[in-house]
């Protein structure tokens, strides 16, 4: 399918060019002149296929440590930028990510904002973050959630940095104009809850009797990548692997069955060794994050990206993807397709049905 625009082009007469200028000073436009780029026939995106070599990253997180710390910075992130959205701290159209570093004995201060947040630990362990009043140890491959307006502070007991990705919906509260922040004025928000609280209560496949839902967020706010890890191992006995994803789970909110968040859907995947998918596309921009193993993604018609453990790269919108594995593989996911599936926008392709 092409991607050119089906419309002809509106040449330019003297008479148009004095029209569009008078009318412009009164704030309007005609939109013969622009109607091409606004409706396409397929998406059009400025984000481009990307690729960020952990090495890289973790080396410039380093010297980072080196220059601030974690609490005069606030969050110590380095902003993974698309290079199609240079200078908008975006990595897709509508989502942020980010590389937060935690060194031993640093605190990011409380603070809490309306803008919903993940956090996929990619190195080290034994680190903290507290979301409304309960503590989560975080360790590497875990899923964590910071819900809308929750008061949220990171820390690292541990004797090794911490490095995690970031994933946020700023772009897409921004576009909705509806941000909201405020500072606790405190480190640390007191702690009124066991650690591992919201996961007995809501992660055991039971919900307390009482239990009434609010808001579209998980209660779950920790999905370890521990019990992810084995979940993908004793279903690969079945052998029973999807063409074009190997063998793909989606994170879950246990109160509605719908993604664990409401603006972000989180995936884990599994590709054996020499495993090739076939080809796929879908409306929601991707960000991937394999967290084991090493191979080649194959996006749009000319790029290969080469990925190893702990890299990240970006699948633009309607791009085709292939991925082919040299090791047994892992790579959490991301995007806005909750978003798309909640406008009846989502699309998919799977290729030869
Ligand atoms: O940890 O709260 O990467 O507020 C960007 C904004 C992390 C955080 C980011 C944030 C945070």
């Amino acid at each position: 399918m092409s991607n050119q625009s089906v419309g002809t082009t509106i040449s330019e007469t003297p008479e148009r060019e004095s029209f569009y200028a008078r009318i412009g000073q009164k704030n309007l436009a005609p939109l013969w002149t622009s109607l091409n780029d606004l409706i396409t026939p397929e998406p059009r995106s400025k984000c481009m296929p990307a690729h960020w070599r952990f090495s890289d990253v973790r080396a410039a997180m380093m010297e980072a440590g080196d220059i601030i710390t974690a609490k005069e910075a606030e969050r110590r992130v380095l902003v993974l930028e698309n290079p199609g959205l240079r200078g908008e701290s975006k990595i897709t159209t509508d989502l942020y990510a980010g590389v937060q570093l935690v060194l031993p004995g640093e605190v990011a201060p409380a603070h809490r904002h309306a803008q919903t947040a993940l956090r996929f630990v990619m190195e080290g362990g034994g680190a903290h973050t507290s979301v409304n009043g309960e503590r989560t140890i975080m360790n590497e491959g875990d899923f964590i959630i910071t819900p809308p307006m929750a008061w949220h502070d990171h820390g690292n007991e541990s004797d090794r940095p911490i490095f995690w990705l970031d994933g946020l919906d700023i772009p897409m509260v921004q576009f909705l104009d509806a941000s909201f922040a405020e500072h606790l004025g405190e480190d640390e928000q007191p702690i009124t809850r066991p650690v591992g609280d919201s996961d007995v209560r809501y992660g055991a496949n039971l919900l307390p009797i009482d239990h009434r839902p609010g808001g579209g967020t998980s209660p779950i706010f920790n999905y370890p990548y521990a019990r992810t890890r084995e979940a993908l191992e004793r279903m690969r006995r079945a052998n029973a692997w999807d063409p074009c994803h190997g063998l793909k789970m989606r994170y879950v909110n246990p109160n509605n069955g719908k993604y664990a968040m409401a603006t972000m859907a989180t995936f884990m995947q599994l590709l054996p060794q020499g495993f090739s998918t076939t080809s796929y596309r879908s409306t929601d921009a991707t960000v991937f994050v394999p967290i084991e193993g090493r191979g080649r993604s194959w996006i749009g018609s000319d790029v290969v990206v080469e990925w190893g453990k702990r890299d990240i790269f970006v699948v633009p919108s309607w791009h085709h993807v292939r991925h082919e594995a040299d090791e047994d593989s892992v790579l959490f996911s991301f995007s806005d397709r909750p978003v798309h599936e909640a406008l009846y926008l989502f699309r998919e392709d799977r290729g030869v049905a």
